[in-house]
């Protein structure tokens, strides 16, 4: 299987993030994207390429131009003030404010964002648009008749929605391809998310579209991030009524839950019929994430290909999250080969 990388994510190294009333370490850092990388070549899973820069206009069919500009410009405002330190939000317009844009820095990003999980660094915008070209370039070569590709996209995307960052997220580098699919003259898409939590923001942007299947399986938000998203009564509206499932999961779930939603979740993709199959591959599903309830181990990542290979549709696995830095080489790259296996023993 092909792998598209770009050393680009490292322009991207936030500081620090709230975890428990305590300022920690960005648990999103360059190193995860390392040992992703590392194990591919370990593993010799296939070539290892840079991206293609497909230029803005893909972004532009998934985010707003104002959101895209003001992602853009963000960091050299903030560097003209003066400051240094990661430009993070504070305020946003809950339900009791007002949803109007405010013309100042601040309340700009408030406006754009929807935690404080999404520091914007001095390369922030670069890494990001870098992951997003990572993510079309793979999607070019399923295009071009590869039956499979791996984005070893960072930062992640799966939290960004159309005009509003979060979550470790800025563009949404799955929704992107998958828009990307369809601009090439695919039909029907289908977005698995596998990452720990719920994929708010591509369920935003295909919401009430029938074009795009999106199935997520994740902590239950009654108890877990991002917890105003995420519910098995969500949908899809209008005409994407039917084309959202979601599969909320309780705290300590381990293989045999997970694996049922899962099974559950393919059923679903399999009566859609999509021409084609994107997945957000987060694996802080594992059990030592640091951030993470879910009990999965390593060699159940190995199924978890197998069966996502047994819809038998071409694949683009896009990189979300996974924070237990040692092991998520190994967990990523696991997915991938149960995939092949499965695929190769398909064939025979
Ligand atoms: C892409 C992705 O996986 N983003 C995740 C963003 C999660 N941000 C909120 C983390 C809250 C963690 N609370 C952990 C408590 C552990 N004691
Ligand atoms: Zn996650």
């Amino acid at each position: 299987m092909l792998t598209i990388y770009s050393d680009d994510h490292r322009l991207h190294h936030g500081r620090c993030e709230l975890i428990d009333g305590q300022l920690m370490p960005c648990f999103e850092m360059p190193s995860r994207a390392d040992h992703v990388l590392q194990r591919v070549k370990a593993r010799n899973i296939g070539p290892v390429s840079g991206p293609t820069d497909f230029g803005r206009e893909p972004l532009r069919r998934v985010h707003s131009a104002d959101y895209l500009n003001f992602f853009e410009g963000a960091w050299a405002r903030w560097a003209e003030l003066g400051r240094d330190g990661d430009l993070l939000p504070f305020t946003w317009p809950a339900r009791t404010l007002r949803r109007v844009k405010p013309t100042s820095l601040l309340g700009e990003l408030g406006y754009y964002s929807f935690d404080a999980g999404a520091p914007i660094t001095a390369g922030t915008w670069q890494a990001a648009y870098s992951a997003a070209q990572v993510a079309l370039t793979a999607q070019a070569a399923i295009q071009a008749g590869a039956h499979s590709a791996f984005a070893l996209c960072r930062p992640p995307g799966h939290h960004a929605a159309s005009d509003v960052m979060g979550g470790y997220c800025y563009l949404n580098n799955a929704a992107i391809a998958a828009q990307a699919f369809l601009d090439h003259g695919h039909q029907r898409v289908a977005i698995l998310d596998v990452d720990y939590h719920h994929g708010n923001g591509t369920q935003e942007i295909f919401y009430r579209r029938s074009d795009v299947f999106f199935a997520s399986i994740h902590g239950d938000p009654q108890a877990e991030f991002p917890f105003f998203l995420g519910y098995a009564d969500e949908q899809g509206e209008g005409p994407g009524e039917g084309c959202n499932v979601n599969y909320p999961l309780p705290a300590g779930s381990d293989w045999a839950t997970w694996s049922n939603a899962l099974d559950q979740a393919c059923q679903r993709i399999d009566a859609y019929a999509p021409d084609v199959l994107v997945i957000s591959l987060g694996v802080d599903t594992f059990k030592d994430d640091p951030i993470s309830q879910f009990k999965l181990d390593s060699p159940d990542y190995l199924a978890m290909g197998e069966r996502i290979a047994r819809l038998g549709k071409p694949t683009l696995f896009v990189m979300e999250g996974g924070y237990a830095v040692e092991e998520i080489g190994i967990n990523a790259v696991n997915v991938l080969e149960g995939f092949e296996r499965a695929q190769q023993e398909a064939q025979a």
